[in-house]
Protein backbone atom coordinates (compact mmCIF):
# COMPACT_ATOMS: atom_id res chain seq x y z
CA UNK A 1 0.00 0.00 0.00
CA UNK A 2 1.46 3.47 -0.12
CA UNK A 3 3.28 4.95 2.08
CA UNK A 4 1.93 7.68 4.35
CA UNK A 5 4.13 10.26 5.56
CA UNK A 6 2.67 11.22 9.57
CA UNK A 7 3.83 14.00 11.62
CA UNK A 8 5.25 12.90 14.76
CA UNK A 9 2.06 14.29 16.85
CA UNK A 10 -0.21 12.82 14.50
CA UNK A 11 1.44 9.33 14.79
CA UNK A 12 1.78 9.36 18.22
CA UNK A 13 -1.97 10.34 18.41
CA UNK A 14 -3.28 7.39 16.35
CA UNK A 15 -0.68 4.88 17.89
CA UNK A 16 -2.50 5.90 21.22
CA UNK A 17 -6.11 5.76 20.49
CA UNK A 18 -6.20 9.77 20.85
CA UNK A 19 -8.87 11.60 19.22
CA UNK A 20 -7.69 12.91 15.57
CA UNK A 21 -9.55 15.38 12.85
CA UNK A 22 -8.87 15.18 9.37
CA UNK A 23 -8.46 18.73 8.00
CA UNK A 24 -8.38 19.43 4.00
CA UNK A 25 -6.16 21.86 2.22
CA UNK A 26 -8.07 22.39 -1.21
CA UNK A 27 -9.49 25.30 0.94
CA UNK A 28 -6.40 27.18 1.80
CA UNK A 29 -5.00 26.93 -1.79
CA UNK A 30 -8.65 27.32 -3.92
CA UNK A 31 -10.98 28.95 -1.14
CA UNK A 32 -9.28 31.80 0.05
CA UNK A 33 -6.77 34.05 -0.37
CA UNK A 34 -3.58 35.10 1.13
CA UNK A 35 -3.09 35.49 3.87
CA UNK A 36 -6.83 34.75 5.52
CA UNK A 37 -5.92 30.78 4.44
CA UNK A 38 -2.95 30.35 5.92
CA UNK A 39 -4.53 32.48 9.21
CA UNK A 40 -7.51 30.24 8.94
CA UNK A 41 -6.05 26.71 8.65
CA UNK A 42 -3.70 27.39 11.57
CA UNK A 43 -6.79 28.89 13.81
CA UNK A 44 -9.10 26.24 12.59
CA UNK A 45 -6.24 23.65 13.65
CA UNK A 46 -6.18 25.43 17.02
CA UNK A 47 -9.87 25.16 17.23
CA UNK A 48 -9.85 21.10 16.73
CA UNK A 49 -6.82 21.45 19.82
CA UNK A 50 -9.25 23.46 21.75
CA UNK A 51 -12.39 20.18 21.43
CA UNK A 52 -9.73 18.31 22.42
CA UNK A 53 -7.76 16.21 19.36
CA UNK A 54 -5.19 16.33 17.17
CA UNK A 55 -5.46 18.22 13.51
CA UNK A 56 -3.96 15.83 10.65
CA UNK A 57 -3.70 18.73 7.61
CA UNK A 58 -3.70 16.33 4.84
CA UNK A 59 -1.62 17.42 1.27
CA UNK A 60 0.81 15.94 -1.47
CA UNK A 61 4.15 17.72 -0.75
CA UNK A 62 6.61 16.93 -3.46
CA UNK A 63 4.68 13.60 -4.26
CA UNK A 64 4.73 13.03 -0.82
CA UNK A 65 1.01 12.30 1.10
CA UNK A 66 1.53 13.89 4.27
CA UNK A 67 -0.55 13.58 7.19
CA UNK A 68 -0.35 16.42 9.48
CA UNK A 69 1.34 19.58 7.25
CA UNK A 70 3.92 21.57 9.20
CA UNK A 71 2.49 25.24 9.95
CA UNK A 72 5.15 26.05 7.60
CA UNK A 73 3.61 23.81 5.15
CA UNK A 74 0.78 26.05 5.74
CA UNK A 75 2.25 28.57 4.88
CA UNK A 76 4.44 27.79 1.55
CA UNK A 77 0.83 26.60 0.18
CA UNK A 78 -1.20 29.58 1.27
CA UNK A 79 1.24 32.01 -0.34
CA UNK A 80 1.98 29.54 -3.02
CA UNK A 81 1.01 31.62 -6.92
CA UNK A 82 -2.68 31.21 -7.73
CA UNK A 83 -2.66 27.98 -9.82
CA UNK A 84 0.65 26.96 -8.91
CA UNK A 85 -0.63 23.91 -6.48
CA UNK A 86 -2.96 21.10 -8.23
CA UNK A 87 -6.42 20.96 -6.97
CA UNK A 88 -6.38 17.33 -6.05
CA UNK A 89 -9.74 15.04 -5.80
CA UNK A 90 -9.82 11.18 -6.42
CA UNK A 91 -8.78 11.20 -10.03
CA UNK A 92 -5.63 14.13 -9.84
CA UNK A 93 -3.66 11.87 -6.53
CA UNK A 94 -2.31 9.23 -8.64
CA UNK A 95 -0.96 12.40 -10.58
CA UNK A 96 0.39 14.50 -7.98
CA UNK A 97 2.37 11.31 -6.36
CA UNK A 98 3.54 10.26 -9.50
CA UNK A 99 5.17 13.51 -10.54
CA UNK A 100 6.30 14.74 -7.13
CA UNK A 101 4.07 17.56 -6.87
CA UNK A 102 2.56 19.79 -4.31
CA UNK A 103 -0.93 18.85 -4.57
CA UNK A 104 -4.10 20.33 -2.43
CA UNK A 105 -6.65 17.63 -1.75
CA UNK A 106 -10.58 18.23 -1.71
CA UNK A 107 -13.45 16.53 0.47
CA UNK A 108 -12.71 13.77 -2.06
CA UNK A 109 -8.66 13.45 -2.20
CA UNK A 110 -9.07 14.14 1.84
CA UNK A 111 -11.65 11.08 2.77
CA UNK A 112 -9.47 8.69 0.66
CA UNK A 113 -6.07 10.04 2.95
CA UNK A 114 -7.93 9.71 5.75
CA UNK A 115 -9.51 6.59 5.35
CA UNK A 116 -6.04 5.29 4.83
CA UNK A 117 -4.07 6.61 7.85
CA UNK A 118 -7.03 5.45 10.25
CA UNK A 119 -8.46 9.30 10.55
CA UNK A 120 -12.41 8.72 11.39
CA UNK A 121 -13.52 12.32 11.52
CA UNK A 122 -12.62 15.09 8.96
CA UNK A 123 -13.64 18.93 9.11
CA UNK A 124 -14.04 20.63 6.30
CA UNK A 125 -16.44 23.98 5.34
CA UNK A 126 -18.43 22.96 2.70
CA UNK A 127 -18.08 19.78 0.42
CA UNK A 128 -18.84 20.21 -3.49
CA UNK A 129 -22.04 19.28 -4.98
CA UNK A 130 -24.12 19.10 -8.07
CA UNK A 131 -23.47 22.52 -9.94
CA UNK A 132 -26.43 25.04 -11.02
CA UNK A 133 -27.59 24.77 -14.42
CA UNK A 134 -24.96 21.69 -15.02
CA UNK A 135 -26.62 18.73 -13.57
CA UNK A 136 -23.78 16.63 -14.88
CA UNK A 137 -20.82 18.60 -12.80
CA UNK A 138 -21.01 16.38 -10.10
CA UNK A 139 -18.79 17.31 -7.64
CA UNK A 140 -16.24 14.04 -6.76
CA UNK A 141 -16.79 14.51 -3.02
CA UNK A 142 -20.81 13.34 -3.55
CA UNK A 143 -19.20 9.95 -4.78
CA UNK A 144 -16.35 9.52 -2.62
CA UNK A 145 -18.85 9.83 0.27
CA UNK A 146 -20.83 6.72 -1.32
CA UNK A 147 -17.46 4.61 -0.85
CA UNK A 148 -15.21 5.67 1.76
CA UNK A 149 -16.16 5.01 5.71
CA UNK A 150 -14.88 8.46 6.84
CA UNK A 151 -17.54 11.18 8.88
CA UNK A 152 -17.15 14.68 7.19
CA UNK A 153 -18.26 17.48 9.49
CA UNK A 154 -19.52 20.59 7.21
CA UNK A 155 -21.51 23.89 6.92
CA UNK A 156 -23.60 21.56 4.56
CA UNK A 157 -23.00 22.01 0.38
CA UNK A 158 -21.86 25.59 -0.79
CA UNK A 159 -25.08 27.88 -1.25
CA UNK A 160 -23.24 27.94 -4.98
CA UNK A 161 -25.00 24.43 -5.65
CA UNK A 162 -27.92 22.75 -6.80
CA UNK A 163 -28.93 21.77 -3.62
CA UNK A 164 -32.04 19.47 -3.86
CA UNK A 165 -29.97 17.61 -6.69
CA UNK A 166 -26.50 17.31 -4.32
CA UNK A 167 -29.23 15.60 -2.22
CA UNK A 168 -30.82 13.45 -4.35
CA UNK A 169 -26.79 12.39 -5.19
CA UNK A 170 -26.13 11.84 -1.55
CA UNK A 171 -29.18 9.63 -1.31
CA UNK A 172 -28.33 7.27 -3.99
CA UNK A 173 -25.29 7.20 -2.79
CA UNK A 174 -26.58 5.87 0.23
CA UNK A 175 -24.78 8.98 2.61
CA UNK A 176 -26.71 9.63 6.09
CA UNK A 177 -27.24 13.46 6.56
CA UNK A 178 -27.16 14.81 9.80
CA UNK A 179 -28.23 18.19 11.16
CA UNK A 180 -26.45 19.38 14.31
CA UNK A 181 -29.08 21.03 16.56
CA UNK A 182 -30.84 21.36 13.29
CA UNK A 183 -33.69 20.44 11.44
CA UNK A 184 -32.24 21.56 7.88
CA UNK A 185 -29.79 21.32 6.00
CA UNK A 186 -27.68 24.19 6.48
CA UNK A 187 -26.48 26.61 3.18
CA UNK A 188 -22.98 27.52 4.54
CA UNK A 189 -22.67 30.99 4.78
CA UNK A 190 -26.41 31.11 5.59
CA UNK A 191 -28.10 28.73 8.57
CA UNK A 192 -30.50 27.10 6.45
CA UNK A 193 -32.02 25.93 2.90
CA UNK A 194 -34.91 25.47 3.57
CA UNK A 195 -34.49 21.80 2.93
CA UNK A 196 -34.86 18.50 4.83
CA UNK A 197 -32.24 16.34 6.51
CA UNK A 198 -32.06 12.58 7.54
CA UNK A 199 -32.32 12.70 11.47
CA UNK A 200 -31.32 15.85 13.72
CA UNK A 201 -28.94 15.30 16.55
CA UNK A 202 -28.25 17.26 19.69
CA UNK A 203 -24.50 16.31 20.81
CA UNK A 204 -21.05 15.12 19.75
CA UNK A 205 -22.19 11.92 21.47
CA UNK A 206 -24.98 10.96 19.26
CA UNK A 207 -22.99 11.52 16.53
CA UNK A 208 -20.66 9.30 17.48
CA UNK A 209 -22.92 6.33 18.25
CA UNK A 210 -24.31 6.79 14.60
CA UNK A 211 -20.29 6.40 13.48
CA UNK A 212 -19.94 3.66 15.31
CA UNK A 213 -23.11 1.82 14.26
CA UNK A 214 -21.74 2.40 10.85
CA UNK A 215 -18.86 0.69 11.39
CA UNK A 216 -20.64 -1.95 13.24
CA UNK A 217 -22.69 -2.50 10.09
CA UNK A 218 -19.62 -2.80 8.12
CA UNK A 219 -20.71 0.35 6.20
CA UNK A 220 -18.45 1.46 3.41
CA UNK A 221 -20.02 5.08 2.84
CA UNK A 222 -19.07 8.13 4.52
CA UNK A 223 -21.59 9.95 6.84
CA UNK A 224 -22.34 13.94 6.51
CA UNK A 225 -22.65 15.71 9.84
CA UNK A 226 -23.96 19.60 8.92
CA UNK A 227 -23.18 22.41 11.21
CA UNK A 228 -24.89 25.47 10.82
CA UNK A 229 -22.61 29.12 10.72
CA UNK A 230 -22.26 30.64 14.06
CA UNK A 231 -25.54 32.78 14.29
CA UNK A 232 -23.99 36.21 14.92
CA UNK A 233 -21.98 35.73 11.52
CA UNK A 234 -23.80 34.17 9.25
CA UNK A 235 -24.94 35.97 6.14
CA UNK A 236 -28.25 36.34 5.70
CA UNK A 237 -30.48 34.53 2.85
CA UNK A 238 -31.16 37.27 0.30
CA UNK A 239 -27.66 38.78 0.49
CA UNK A 240 -26.03 35.23 0.03
CA UNK A 241 -28.62 34.24 -2.90
CA UNK A 242 -28.40 38.00 -5.22
CA UNK A 243 -24.41 37.42 -4.74
CA UNK A 244 -24.16 33.94 -5.65
CA UNK A 245 -26.57 34.95 -8.49
CA UNK A 246 -24.61 37.20 -10.01
CA UNK A 247 -21.09 35.67 -9.54
CA UNK A 248 -22.73 31.95 -11.37
CA UNK A 249 -23.97 34.37 -14.45
CA UNK A 250 -20.37 35.82 -14.67
CA UNK A 251 -19.40 32.55 -14.58
CA UNK A 252 -21.54 30.99 -17.44
CA UNK A 253 -20.71 34.40 -19.44
CA UNK A 254 -17.00 33.75 -19.44
CA UNK A 255 -17.50 30.18 -20.18
CA UNK A 256 -15.38 29.17 -16.80
CA UNK A 257 -16.23 25.25 -15.95
CA UNK A 258 -15.17 22.39 -14.31
CA UNK A 259 -12.87 22.53 -11.60
CA UNK A 260 -12.28 26.65 -12.10
CA UNK A 261 -16.16 27.30 -11.45
CA UNK A 262 -15.65 26.96 -7.59
CA UNK A 263 -12.78 29.59 -6.68
CA UNK A 264 -13.97 31.53 -9.43
CA UNK A 265 -17.60 31.87 -8.02
CA UNK A 266 -16.23 31.78 -4.03
CA UNK A 267 -13.82 34.52 -4.96
CA UNK A 268 -16.59 37.25 -6.46
CA UNK A 269 -19.07 36.28 -3.36
CA UNK A 270 -16.69 37.80 -0.97
CA UNK A 271 -16.52 40.84 -3.47
CA UNK A 272 -19.99 41.27 -3.79
CA UNK A 273 -21.13 41.26 -0.30
CA UNK A 274 -17.76 42.96 1.03
CA UNK A 275 -16.05 40.85 2.80
CA UNK A 276 -19.25 39.07 4.56
CA UNK A 277 -18.82 35.72 2.77
CA UNK A 278 -15.31 35.52 3.80
CA UNK A 279 -16.29 36.25 7.47
CA UNK A 280 -18.52 33.70 8.01
CA UNK A 281 -16.40 31.18 6.01
CA UNK A 282 -13.67 31.54 8.24
CA UNK A 283 -15.78 31.62 11.31
CA UNK A 284 -17.53 27.83 10.34
CA UNK A 285 -14.39 26.73 9.56
CA UNK A 286 -13.48 26.88 13.05
CA UNK A 287 -16.30 26.41 14.49
CA UNK A 288 -16.43 22.61 12.70
CA UNK A 289 -13.16 22.16 13.45
CA UNK A 290 -14.12 22.18 16.94
CA UNK A 291 -17.23 20.14 16.50
CA UNK A 292 -15.79 17.32 15.06
CA UNK A 293 -12.90 17.56 17.71
CA UNK A 294 -15.70 16.72 20.14
CA UNK A 295 -17.15 14.19 17.80
CA UNK A 296 -13.52 12.28 17.55
CA UNK A 297 -13.50 12.34 21.31
CA UNK A 298 -16.76 10.23 21.75
CA UNK A 299 -16.02 8.18 19.15
CA UNK A 300 -12.33 7.11 20.95
CA UNK A 301 -14.38 6.51 24.42
CA UNK A 302 -17.25 4.44 22.43
CA UNK A 303 -14.07 3.10 20.51
CA UNK A 304 -12.02 1.87 23.54
N1 LIG B 1 -15.94 25.10 -0.35
C1 LIG B 1 -15.27 26.24 -0.02
N2 LIG B 1 -13.98 26.34 -0.37
C2 LIG B 1 -13.33 25.33 -1.03
C3 LIG B 1 -14.06 24.13 -1.37
C4 LIG B 1 -15.36 24.06 -1.01
O1 LIG B 1 -15.82 27.15 0.55
O2 LIG B 1 -12.16 25.49 -1.33
C5 LIG B 1 -13.33 23.01 -2.07
C6 LIG B 1 -13.34 21.73 -1.22
O3 LIG B 1 -12.03 21.22 -1.19
C7 LIG B 1 -14.24 20.79 -2.03
C8 LIG B 1 -13.96 21.25 -3.44
O4 LIG B 1 -13.93 19.43 -1.83
O5 LIG B 1 -13.93 22.67 -3.32
C9 LIG B 1 -15.02 20.77 -4.43
O6 LIG B 1 -14.57 21.04 -5.73
P1 LIG B 1 -15.26 20.29 -6.99
O7 LIG B 1 -16.65 20.85 -7.08
O8 LIG B 1 -14.40 20.66 -8.15
O9 LIG B 1 -15.24 18.81 -6.68
MN1 LIG C 1 -16.99 19.93 -10.53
Amino acid sequence: MMNLHFSEEVATALANNQPVVALESTVITHGLPYPQNRDTALSMEQAVRDGGAVPATIAVLEGRITVGISPSDIERLASAPAGSVRKCSRRDLPIAVGLGEDAATTVAGTMIVANMAGIRVFATGGIGGVHRGHPFDVSADLIELGRTPVAVVCAGAKSILDLPLTLETLETQGVPILGYQTDTLPAFFTRSSGLPIDARVESAEQVAHIIHAARELEAKHGILITVPCPEDIAVPEEVAEKAIQQATEEADAQGIHGKEITPFVLGRVVELTEGRSMAANRALLRNNGLIAAQIAGELVKIQA
